[in-house]
Order: structure tokens, then C-alpha cells, then sequence
């Protein structure tokens, strides 16, 4: 190594969200000296950005909170089985006061750049304010969904209204009384959104290019009788969350959708669509994602619930998916979603028959009509999982940079190591497990800790995933997502983002496997002494 080359730290932590938070625990409990640097004002990443009305859990709050801390469980009630946003906020903000974590994170400090130094086996990170640190150690915990993106209308910057996107969702209140609102955009945050919104709008239109299938989510209050039995019941919840396929509480049928007859299966479907959370979608027959007919079944009993939901039917058609089947992209959860187009200052339109063609100064303009607005809400999404990297000028081995290294589809080993970049580690990255998020994270930082702890009792400085292992991992993924109707779908899920340039063709952008063989894996490399890497 360079002795010139003097370290200002030993790990750099790219982003104070919760995988952010969790990772600077584990590394100063190992007696590194950190930096966290993070974007925002505040800690907790998605629940500081996703301020919008509405913003709210689909999972079971108490599966979702950390499960590291015995004592925090202990001390943390959470008021709602799905958790509101400022509660979550509220929750991340006592995790960072609790363990004392906000002296090792810079806020307002978005990094810009990330460069390799083989010689000096360091990174060196710079900040958008061009001030450089130099560490031995990347861990980019950057999250999947963090990177937001606007359509790409005309006269965008011309709107004298307020206007903006969920995730950058201004800190004061908005108050809609009596306002022209539009949201555009009806993925999961939409739905939040709209149903939220139209409680107090004077008039909310709603601009759908494609209808998804929504469910409800049931959700109310947690009993004082019921939060007794939650923290009893905590290892049991957090053992069935490492149980699980994507470690929800809700796990497949094991049943086939025509092993039961059909009075059976409309039982469990009523049943599933009665109860509170994912169940419908990933506790629903097995076969519900990898068999049309099977899909076609459920599908059809959700959009009866729709016809049934919504008075107008022509509307109610509107709503009803076409072009892909039920849970085959996210299925946002809701509350009264459907019968908020029952409302007489509801209006829907369909911006496949009728795009958007530009904004203007009092409202927007579409194939047809001119709509004027005081408000307009873009819940347009993110660049998803390799977003927030694109948005990095991060470089390895040689100058090469991430972007290019990914140009044909992300590759890397277990979604946390990429060849070439070595002694960087991504919490949540491409090609990782999935679902529900906070426990794969919490896998996630636990094993890089382990790893980093193996090298620190060995006095090992360098880290790089073998070519081999990421492409083993890289063809696993591709072999285990090939006959999932999910992927024949456009959507986030699929890589698909038409607001991006280079992401308008479908890729296997996740991992579809359970998360135990993602974690049996993990767990056999690192028993194995870490071959699949090299380390020096
Ligand atoms: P999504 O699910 O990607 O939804 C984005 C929505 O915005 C979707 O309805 C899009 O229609 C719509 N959209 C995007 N661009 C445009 C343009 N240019 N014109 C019209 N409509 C547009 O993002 P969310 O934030 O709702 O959810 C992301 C995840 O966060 C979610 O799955 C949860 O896990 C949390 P499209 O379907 O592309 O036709």
C-alpha cells in the first residue's frame, strides 16, 4: 500500500437509511471508525423521503421493525398493524438516538463519486460539495427504491402551482381543501395517495396509464391486550419471518389453485381477501404466479370485487387490469381505494387512450382536454434497484466504471460483491432477497459484519467477489426468475422505467428465489471460508 495514502476511515456507509443505520452499529461495535454519509436531513431513508399523505407499511409493522435489539422491542410499541410514515420516521429517529448513531453520520452531504485506489487499497468517496474521504472500506446502503423519477413532459418547470414528486414530498403540511389536486401515477404510492387526498380535495383527477390490481389492507388499531401478546410473541414472529418465502408473515398455499374444487377456492380467496396484508398476494395457492389459468382464477375474483367496489361501471372496468394478471406486478394495498371513485369530485382518466402531452403554466394538457390545477402530485416512481448506483460515479479496478460493468444487467455475487470493485459491499443491491425488506437487510449487514470481522481477525485488506461466483450467482438468478409471470410483466420489478433512458426493455432485475436458499447460499460461502472470494 501507499504509505503515503493516509485513511480517514475505515468504512464509508453510503446512505443513513435502515440499512445505514444498522451497518454503523455493527462496524463500530467492531472498532471501526465510520462515516456515514447521507442526502438528507434526517436518518431513515424511505420514511424520511416518503413523507407524502397516506405513506404507510403493507407489511405487518411488527415483522418490519429491527429485530437486533431485545430491548428495543421491549420499548417500542407500534400503534397500527401498518404503521403511517411519521410513526416509522418517529421509530428510526429513537433507533438513532438509542444507539447513539448521529455522530458518526454527515446529513446534507450526497456523494457524487466513489473511485478505487488498487495501490492504496482504498476508496476514495466525494461529496457533491467536492470535499474527499478515503476509506478502506464501501458500503453502499442506498436502497432499491430511492432514486425518483419524473415524466419527461413538456413545460414541466412551467406549472405556477405546486408541484411534486411523492419522494421529495415538501416537510410542511399541504393542505388540499378546496384545491384542483392531480395525481399521476397509480402504483402502490398513488394509491396511498389518492385515497388519502380525496378525503379533503375540492376536486382530484387521477391520470392512470395502467390500471394495477389493488387488495385491502385491513388495517386498524393494535389493542393494548394485543400489543402484550406481539412482544411475547416477538421470536415466534421473527422465526416465522426467516421461515417464510420472502420472510412476510404470509407464506404460498401449499395447495394448487385446481386441487380444490371451485367452491374451495373462492372460500379462500373471500377469506384472503378479508384478512389483513399480503396473504391475497404471496399467501395465496402456489401455483397463482406460474400458471395462467391459475392466475387467470384469482384475477377474475379481484376484478369482480372491483365491479362490485365501484357504482359507475365503465369506470369500473378502467380499473381492472387488461394487460397483465393479478399480483404479477406489486400489489398495492388500500383502504377504500376503490370506492374513492364513487365520489362525486373524483375524476378518472385513462392516459393510455389519452397521454399526457405537456404541463402548462395553470394545469396540463392531454390528447383531448385541458385540465387546470393548483396542485400536481407526480407518484411516478423510481429507477429501481440499480437507480440509485447509475446516480453514483462509482469505479473499480482500472478506471471501470459500475455503469459500464453493468451495461448488460447487473451481475454480482449475492447482490452484495461485484468483480472489479473490490472492498465494496451492497446492502440491498442488485440480484439480493427481496420482500420484506427490513429483515433482509438486517441478513445483509450481518453477514458483510462477519465478513469484514473475518478479514479484520486475519489482517486482510482487500475483498473482491471471484469472477466464477458472480457469475454463478448471475445465471442462478436468471434460471430461478424464467417461467414467473412477474417477469413477463413491465414494471419496476422488471427493470422497466420509461422516464430513464437504456430502461425500457424488461431484464431479470431480481432475485425470485426464497429468501432461506438466498440466505443457505450466503451462509455456505462464508462457512466455506469465503473461497468465492478472493481476499489478500
Ligand atoms: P410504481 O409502482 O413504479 O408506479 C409508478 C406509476 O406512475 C405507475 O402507475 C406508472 O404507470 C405511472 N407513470 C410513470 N411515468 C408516467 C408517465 N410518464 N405518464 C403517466 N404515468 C406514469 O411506483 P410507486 O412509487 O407507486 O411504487 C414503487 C414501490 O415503492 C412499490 O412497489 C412499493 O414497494 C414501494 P405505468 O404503470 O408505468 O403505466
Amino acid at each position: 500500500a501507499d504509505p503515503g495514502q493516509t485513511l480517514d476511515y475505515d468504512a464509508i456507509v453510503i446512505g443513513a437509511g435502515m440499512s445505514g443505520l444498522f451497518q454503523l452499529l455493527r462496524l463500530r461495535e467492531m472498532g471501526m471508525k465510520v462515516r456515514v454519509f447521507e442526502a438528507g436531513t434526517g436518518v431513515g431513508g424511505t420514511w424520511y423521503w416518503n413523507r407524502y399523505p397516506g405513506a404507510r407499511f403493507d407489511s405487518e409493522s411488527y415483522s418490519y421493525g429491527f429485530s437486533f435489539s431485545k430491548e428495543l422491542l421491549e420499548e417500542w410499541n407500534w400503534s397500527e398493524h401498518f404503521a403511517p410514515q411519521p410513526e416509522t420516521l418517529r421509530y428510526l429517529n429513537l433507533v438513532a438516538d438509542k444507539f447513539d448513531l448521529r455522530r458518526d453520520i454527515q446529513f446534507q452531504s450526497r456523494v457524487a463519486a466513489a473511485h478505487w485506489d488498487e495501490a492504496a487499497r482504498t476508496w476514495a468517496v466525494t461529496l457533491e460539495d467536492g470535499s474527499r474521504h478515503v476509506s478502506r472500506f464501501l458500503i453502499t446502503a442506498i436502497g432499491v427504491l430511492s432514486a425518483p423519477t419524473l415524466p419527461r413532459f413538456e413545460g414541466m418547470d412551467s406549472f405556477r402551482g405546486l408541484s411534486f414528486h411523492t419522494a421529495r414530498w415538501p416537510h410542511e403540511p399541504v393542505d388540499f381543501a378546496g384545491k384542483r389536486v392531480a395525481v399521476i401515477g397509480t402504483g402502490a404510492t398513488g394509491v396511498q395517495t389518492i385515497q388519502e387526498v380525496a378525503k379533503t380535495a375540492g376536486h382530484l383527477t387521477v391520470f392512470q396509464r395502467t390500471p394495477n390490481w389493488c387488495a385491502p389492507l385491513h388495517n386498524r388499531k393494535i389493542t393494548e391486550e394485543e400489543q402484550a401478546r406481539i412482544k411475547a410473541d416477538y421470536p415466534t414472529i421473527f422465526q416465522r419471518c426467516q421461515e417464510t418465502f420472502s420472510c412476510f408473515l404470509h407464506t404460498p398455499d401449499p395447495r394448487g389453485t385446481f386441487e380444490v374444487s371451485k367452491e374451495e377456492r373462492e372460500a379462500f380467496y373471500e377469506e384472503l381477501y378479508a384478512s389483513p396484508g399480503f396473504g391475497i398476494w404471496v399467501g395465496n395457492f402456489k401455483d397463482t404466479l406460474t400458471d395462467r389459468a391459475a392466475n387467470k382464477e384469482i384475477s377474475d375474483f379481484v376484478a369482480n370485487k372491483i365491479r362490485q367496489r365501484v357504482k359507475d361501471p365503465k369506470v369500473a372496468e378502467m380499473l381492472i387490469p387488461r394487460n397483465h394478471g393479478f399480483g404479477t406486478r406489486r400489489v398495492p394495498l388500500e383502504t377504500r381505494y376503490y370506492e374513492v371513485y364513487n365520489q362525486p369530485n373524483v375524476l378518472l382518466v385513462d392516459s393510455k387512450a389519452t397521454p399526457i402531452q405537456a404541463i402548462t403554466p395553470t394545469g396540463l394538457r392531454t390528447s383531448d382536454a385541458e385540465y387546470d390545477f393548483d396542485i400536481i402530485i407526480y407518484a411516478t416512481g423510481f429507477d429501481a434497484l440499480t437507480g440509485a448506483f447509475d446516480r453514483i460515479d462509482i469505479r473499480g479496478e482500472g478506471g471501470l466504471t459500475l455503469r459500464q460493468k453493468w451495461a448488460q444487467g447487473a451481475q454480482t455475487m449475492l447482490g452484495m460483491l461485484v468483480e472489479d470493485f473490490p472492498n465494496m459491499f451492497m446492502l440491498l443491491g442488485p440480484h439480493t432477497a427481496l420482500g420484506n425488506i427490513p429483515r433482509s437487510i438486517e441478513y445483509n449487514v450481518e453477514w458483510v459484519s462477519a465478513l469484514l470481522r473475518h478479514m479484520q481477525a486475519r489482517g486482510l485488506t482487500r475483498a473482491e467477489a471471484s469472477a466464477q461466483a458472480v457469475a454463478a450467482w448471475t445465471k442462478h438468478v436468471k434460471q430461478i426468475g424464467a417461467g414467473l409471470l412477474t417477469n413477463e410483466v413491465d414494471s419496476w420489478m422488471t427493470g422497466v422505467n420509461r422516464n430513464v433512458e437504456g430502461k425500457e426493455t424488461r431484464v431479470i432485475a431480481r432475485y425470485s428465489g426464497s429468501a432461506p436458499d438466498y440466505r443457505a447460499w450466503c451462509d455456505r460461502v462464508a462457512t466455506e471460508g469465503y473461497r468465492d472470494l478472493a481476499l489478500a
